[in-house]
């Protein structure tokens, strides 16, 4: 039987990261007088390293205008990470990120047909919140049983922990959820889980591969209206 869906943030719900986490990145070194610029394929091989404070700390170790390792780069990272996603917050509230086709769809058709749904991301709770308030207005919390961030975990994605987290808030057994995903670190996050995962990539992924999502589709949009029944193969 399926209960609930638990929806990834970052590349699932929206293309979040090329128009608005790589380019608020930017706007934070730039308003920090730093010289460091992220293009996009730069940007596509840091998306390796999930967490933007962890991000920025794995790019220092590859500069040698980067702060010594220590407290100094610590203490860089964290400001710049904290500026970087007030940026991301003005750049989402100014309408420049929108949902990927089918998700607000798919998310009134879970509501309506009675499944759980929860949020597993490792991104910050308030880009989380900028990002479904600008989506689905002040209360859209009401519609998500448990909503799990970084903050919310010890180890980021790939790791399965908020996965884990999000199948004990939810009371559900793996096997009675659908994660939604669109990045291979993510896959494997929901498989080690024990949930399964469809994927939809994003502009940066291609199909996991190492480990393979239950179904992969282009977007959202493909898939029909869910069933609270069995995950049937034929749900798409
Ligand atoms: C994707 C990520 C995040 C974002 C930035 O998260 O790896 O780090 O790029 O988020 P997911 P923060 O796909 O799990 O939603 O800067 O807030 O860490
Ligand atoms: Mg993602």
């Amino acid at each position: 039987m399926l209960r609930a869906l638990i929806w990834d943030v970052d590349g699932t719900i929206a293309e979040t990261e090329a128009d608005g986490h790589r380019v608020a990145f930017n706007q934070a070194f730039e308003a920090f007088g730093l010289p460091w610029r992220w293009d996009v394929a730069h940007y596509g091989s840091l998306l390796r390293v999930t967490g933007g404070r962890e991000r920025l700390l794995h790019d220092f170790a590859g500069r040698a205008d980067a702060p010594p390792p220590g407290a100094e780069r610590e203490q860089l990272a964290r400001a710049l990470h904290l500026r970087k996603n007030g940026f991301y917050a003005e750049r989402v509230a100014a309408g420049l990120i929108v949902a990927r086709p089918g998700v607000l769809r798919l998310m009134r058709q879970a509501h309506e047909s009675g499944l759980q749904q929860a949020i597993a991301t490792t991104t910050s709770r308030s880009n989380v919140d900028a990002l479904m308030r600008r989506l689905l207005g002040a209360q859209w919390r009401d519609g998500f049983a448990a909503v799990l961030c970084g903050e919310d975990v010890a180890q980021k994605k790939p790791h399965p922990e908020v996965y884990l987290k999000a199948l004990t808030a939810l009371r559900c057994d793996a096997s009675a959820a659908l994660a939604l995903e669109d990045s291979d670190v993510g896959v494997r996050a929901a498989a080690d889980a024990g949930v399964a995962a469809l994927q939809c990539p994003s502009v940066y992924f291609d199909a996991s591969a190492h480990t393979p999502a239950w179904r992969v589709c282009a977007d959202l949009d493909q898939a029909p209206a869910p069933s609270a029944g069995v995950v049937d193969p034929q749900w798409l």
